[in-house]
């Protein structure tokens, strides 16, 4: 796929003001600094687009980004940050799980993983919540350009035999690093064919 346009659309706290459902939609989502905002802006091209390195924990908001006209990517807020209140934490829960479950124009969670660690309790707590929800998610691993491929298909071997505790299959898996400008192609790919399949529901065309 290529990227000609990508433009932030809006930033929202509420999830009855997001853009109507007529676009296919992938959200993005991962520990505070995982790379979310980095891998955004490489995927698309746009350096400026996500803000990098904001304070973690801070935004607590869903962002559109509009490309091609064609298709939305979301940042949603990073989870596990330490140091927001529990009160924080149980708020990010309600409205990121409220998004997740009840938007119907999303197509799929790219859950993003530090390529650098060990599997870690919130991550595949993350990708068993959403298995338990019956919504499709990839796994991107980020970062891979910080140590060996050898290093990073240990890392990953681990993620995919702890999630096959929970489930039959583990998803498709992209390995990535913004750095690098690894692994565009494959999950530009994905996109382009999963948005291949998106159908406009019957009642809100005009
Ligand atoms: N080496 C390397 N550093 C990265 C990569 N992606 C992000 N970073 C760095 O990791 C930190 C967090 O990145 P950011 O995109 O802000 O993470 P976010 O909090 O998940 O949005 C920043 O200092 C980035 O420069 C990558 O692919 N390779
Ligand atoms: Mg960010």
């Amino acid at each position: 796929m290529i990227v000609k346009s990508a433009e932030f659309i809006c930033s929202n706290t509420q999830v009855s003001k997001l853009p109507p459902p007529v676009k296919p939609e992938y959200a993005f989502i991962g520990r505070s600094n995982v790379g979310k905002s980095s891998l955004i802006n490489m995927l698309t091209g746009k350096k400026g687009l996500a803000k990098t390195s904001q304070t973690p924990g801070k935004t607590q908001l869903i962002n559109h980004f509009l490309i091609n006209d064609n298709w939305y990517i979301v940042d949603l807020p990073g989870y596990g940050y330490a140091r927001i209140s529990k009160n924080k934490k149980e708020d990010w829960n309600k409205f990121i799980r409220t998004y997740l479950d009840k938007r119907e124009s999303l197509q799929c969670v790219m859950v993003l993983i530090d390529s650098r660690l060990e599997p870690q309790k919130i991550d595949l707590e993350f990708c068993n919540w959403l298995g338990e929800k019956g919504l499709s998610f990839v796994l991107v691993f980020t970062k891979a350009d910080k140590q060996s491929s050898i290093k990073t298909d240990q890392n990953i071997a681990k993620f995919k035999k702890a999630l096959l505790a929970t489930f039959e299959e583990v998803p498709p898996i992209f390995v990535t690093s913004s750095e690098a400008q690894s692994g565009r192609d494959e999950v530009l790919g994905f996109i382009d064919e999963v948005n291949g399949s998106f159908v406009v529901p019957e009642y809100l065309k005009s």
